[in-house]
């Protein structure tokens, strides 16, 4: 049975939810695993549910070979049932059942890296969104909840590490070189939690007590000879387990908590019940391989998956279009935790910016394009295609808010009512919004319009001053631009943080009409839930300068007309660290703009000293964290660029960025070289925030350094490479060896680096993706060079890191070679995307989208991008995956 294609997309509505006609108490399964044919036995028990309209035993199946089915001890024969696509529906069965279901499924032919497959010779599960049924027949939804018991049988040497979700209660010799090993997971769980992991590993493993004083076993599983990289794990998930307790008083439920690390993975991570199953890019690190970067990202998914075990695995979603209730949620979560473990004020705001910058970044370009959805969509073609930046960062977005309505207390009680009234439920968004509206007495009626409207809202701003009666009005006019399905939107419920500034760039005390309540105040939250409000603030004795949207307190884009005086005062004083980075990046954006401009125009390019001296105090500012310098002096990305425009030129905005960078370092050389030395921290590596602070600062000075290189700023670079300890360092000198411009003898030398780097981390997986990417992403590289890299024996297709740091490298993050005039990157994206779709259509589809955006871009780009669409859209054998991203990229 083939149902992984589909000719034409076929779209399941979030309208048309019925609930299951059978639920199920226990599941029983047994695995004897084999990696080429696996058996499976299944025993469920169930039992009709009166309430539902749905009358006959529905299960659902993929790639499987149906060996048995059994009702109630009875073979059934094959007129009992029927079977059309995944879809497999028992009429006129009793009001309880137990089912018997043999399968055999094919782990080393599944390259999908969805049900059961295998990993280097290991046996991983991937069940969510819906892998569950790949391998065996199940009402595989999520809303159907039961207790696992799960007996797994393989040989010994092969496979002596045996893992399933929940307790192991028993274990032992099968006397013929097999062994078994038999779980129990106590909590009922949907089925895309179940998972399932044999074979060869290793582990760290740590007793660890709860505030309770409950002693938990905390295990990390790696391949052998990784054992040197999993204490950073650990020891996130020591801080996650207790961070949950502290924050939100929620406790580890399970006596045992496993994390498995696997080199074949489609996506970061799996929550999987007890047996969190991770990509080995989010477990393994040691000063040697992984670089701040990978660190942090380590801590926030290691946080993430471990959160879920209460937002996703003991409240869950009714069904896959409420994806976002847990996802957002969680991603709320884990943005607070590595902002609370850092702790301080900066630290916050760094790691604030650092989200907002992925949410404008992919996500409002995403809201912008043809796969623009609500937070909670209203249908999808293929689930796997909804793991997107609007489930999860815009979803995060619209968590943060009622956080900033409510307040740190109120949110706190909105949790507290979630769990209290959804434990062990499979529950929608609305219900989360009840809850917040319920514990605060607040209506949050019109706050549902962030889950069904899609698009990004523009919040435009008009200020008035009458100086006579020092009075300032604030009129906030909003609007959203029409969606896929979506032509007409209504208000949204928009909190808007702000303080307005004096001229020496002190907060003044706010006297706002309405908000009585908080008179005074140097922060308010301003609720705008008309198209258009006028906010008035009363003893106001000078004109101020306006700080809105503190913090980023809705996801949304603001228009507001500043001076550069304006935004310099800002950039200075303003006591939201936020905004004083935003007040830099409009600064920098509206140059980069104009520059852009000139250089479609073949003007003369000439960066303003006003704009120069600004970087030169931010440079300087020692009262100011260096890892928020770093933040500051980062120009917007040419993808930020791109979206200031209409239509996008992606050279010419290259040119205009790194002419700015040139020019500033050509201004800012003495001030560059002193930061790059006052940061120089030699000694042990530590990744905590302090010591990552400098090394991005100074790292940042030094990639400045190399856009005005001469032969002394070049051995800095060299040296840097030559002698750092870590993986930070080195990997930031290389970056900047790789991208800078120089004569021919420098960029010999550079070169060397790039060989030297692959030789010495030859064995080192995850630094080979660092390399591939590391090229991907040169400003030199253009198609020819990735065709040669694709046959580098290093790379595959299969692996997706590997595909991801050639391929998604330069098709997402090296937009001017991407979109070379020729067409060349769109015709070998369509070559790549026919590849992979036989191979994953998962990773298939996500490389699928680097076209979205199509329109956007000049005619004769146009022309060439849809001719590639097209070429995907006529592939024999198309998966859904693809084909609903290719048709709506089209439609
Ligand atoms: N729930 C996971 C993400 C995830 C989704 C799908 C996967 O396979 C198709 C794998 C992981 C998370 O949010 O971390
Ligand atoms: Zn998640």
């Amino acid at each position: 049975m083939r149902n992984d294609t589909a000719p034409t997309p076929q779209a399941i509505y979030r309208k048309d939810y019925v609930a299951p006609g059978y639920w199920v108490d226990t599941v029983e399964m047994g695995f004897d695993l084999d990696l080429d044919h696996t058996h499976v036995a299944t025993r469920l028990t169930m039992r009709r549910n009166y309430d539902s309209a749905e009358k006959d035993l529905v299960l659902f199946g993929a790639s499987l070979k149906l060996l048995q089915l059994r009702m109630n001890g009875v073979n059934l024969k094959k007129s009992a049932y029927t079977i059309d696509g995944e879809i497999m529906r028992i009429p006129n069965a009793p009001d309880q059942v137990v089912l018997e279901i043999e399968t055999r499924i094919q782990p080393v032919k599944n390259t999908s890296l969805s049900g059961l497959y295998a990993s280097n010779g290991n046996f991983i599960t991937q069940c969510e969104a819906e892998g569950f049924r790949k391998i065996t027949w199940f009402p595989d939804r999520p809303d159907v909840m039961a207790k696992y018991t799960v007996m797994l049988r393989a040989d010994k040497k092969k496979f002596p590490v045996l893992l399933a979700n929940g307790n192991l209660i028993e274990e032992g010799d099968l006397g013929d070189g097999r062994h078994f090993a038999k779980w129990e997971d106590p909590f009922k769980k949907p089925s895309y939690l179940f998972a399932l992991v044999a074979g060869k590993l290793v582990c760290q493993e740590e007793k660890y007590r709860l505030q309770s004083g409950r002693k938990v076993l905390l295990q990390v599983w790696v391949e052998d000879g990784n054992l040197d990289k999993t204490q950073h794990a650990m020891d996130s998930l020591k801080n996650s387990i207790r961070w949950d307790e502290d924050r939100f008083g929620l406790e580890l439920d399970l006596d045992r908590f496993m994390i498995v690390a696997t080199s074949d993975f489609n996506m970061g991570a799996m929550e999987n019940k007890g047996l969190n199953i991770f990509n080995t890019k989010y477990v393994l690190a040691n000063p040697r391989i992984a670089t701040d970067v990978d660190y942090a990202g380590i801590e926030s998914v290691v946080g993430h998956e471990y959160f879920h075990n209460w937002t996703g695995n003991r409240v869950t979603c009714r069904d896959w279009f409420q994806l976002s209730l847990k996802e957002g949620l969680t991603v709320f979560r884990d943005q607070e935790f590595s902002a609370d473990l850092v702790g301080t004020v900066t630290g916050r705001a760094v790691k604030r910016i650092e989200d907002v910058r992925v949410l404008r970044q992919v996500q409002f370009s995403e809201d912008a394009g043809p796969m623009a959805h609500p937070v909670r969509p209203d249908s999808f073609v293929e689930i796997n295609n909804f793991y997107t930046v609007t489930i999860y960062e815009k979803g995060a977005e619209v968590v943060r808010m009622y956080y900033t309505l409510l307040g740190h207390d109120g949110f706190r009680k909105g949790m507290d009512l979630y769990f209290a009234r959804h434990d062990g439920q499979a529950v929608e968004c609305d219900d989360f919004r009840a809850a917040m509206a319920d514990s605060s007495g607040r209506d949050l009626t019109q706050f549902e319009r962030w889950y069904s409207q899609a698009g990004t809202p523009h919040v435009k701003v008009q200020t008035a001053y009458d100086a006579a009666a020092q009075i300032y009005e604030i009129t906030l006019t909003q609007s959203c631009a029409a969606t896929p399905g979506q032509a007409e939107k209504l208000p949204f419920h928009i909190p808007v943080a702000m303080g307005l500034l004096d001229s020496a760039g002190h907060d003044m005390p706010l006297y706002c009409d309405g908000y009585e309540n908080q008179a005074g105040a140097s922060n308010l939250v301003l609720e705008l839930t008309d198209a258009t409000q006028t906010f008035r603030f009363s003893q106001v004795g000078s004109l101020p300068v306006p700080s809105l949207l503190r913090n980023f307190s809705a996801p949304v884009i603001l228009d507001i007309e500043y001076s550069d005086d304006d935004l310099s005062h800002l950039l200075a004083h303003d006591s939201d660290p936020f905004n004083r980075w935003e007040a830099g990046q409009r600064l920098a954006s509206r140059r980069l703009v104009r520059l852009t401009k000139a250089v479609q125009q073949g003007e003369k390019l000439e960066l303003d000293q006003l704009f120069i001296e600004a970087w030169r105090s931010i440079l300087n500012d020692e009262s100011l964290d260096p890892s928020f310098r770093e933040l500051m002096l980062t120009l917007p990305s040419e993808a930020m660029i791109a979206e200031e425009f209409s239509v996008v030129d992606p050279q010419a905005i290259h040119t205009a960025r790194q002419f700015v960078r040139a020019t500033l370092t050509q201004h800012l050389r003495a001030d560059l070289l002193r930061t790059y030395e006052t940061y120089l921290t030699p000694g042990k590596y530590s990744p905590d925030a302090a010591s990552m602070a400098k090394r991005s600062l100074k790292n940042l000075s030094l990639s400045y350094l190399l856009e005005w290189v001469d032969d002394s700023t070049l051995a800095l670079a060299l040296t840097q490479f030559d002698e750092a300890e870590n993986m930070t360092d080195r990997l930031a000198a290389l970056t900047a060896l790789t991208n800078f411009n120089g004569s021919g003898k420098q960029i010999k030398q550079a070169a060397k680096a790039l060989k030297k780097f692959y030789k010495e981390f030859k064995q080192e997986a995850l630094v080979i993706d660092k390399w591939f990417m590391l090229q991907a992403t040169a400003h030199t590289t253009d198609v020819k060079t990735i065709c040669e890299l694709m046959e580098h024996p290093a790379f595959t297709l299969t692996n997706p890191n590997r595909a991801r740091s050639l391929i998604f490298g330069f098709c997402n993050a090296n937009p001017s070679r991407f979109h070379a005039a020729d067409g060349s990157g769109y015709i070998l994206w369509a070559e790549l995307v026919i590849a992979l779709n036989k191979i994953n259509p998962q990773v298939a589809a996500r490389l699928a989208r680097s076209l979205d955006r199509w329109k956007k871009y000049p005619e004769h780009l146009q022309k060439k991008m849809k001719a590639a669409l097209g070429k995907v859209a006529a592939a024999k054998n198309l998966s859904k995956d693809v084909a609903e991203v290719v048709s709506k990229a089209l439609a």
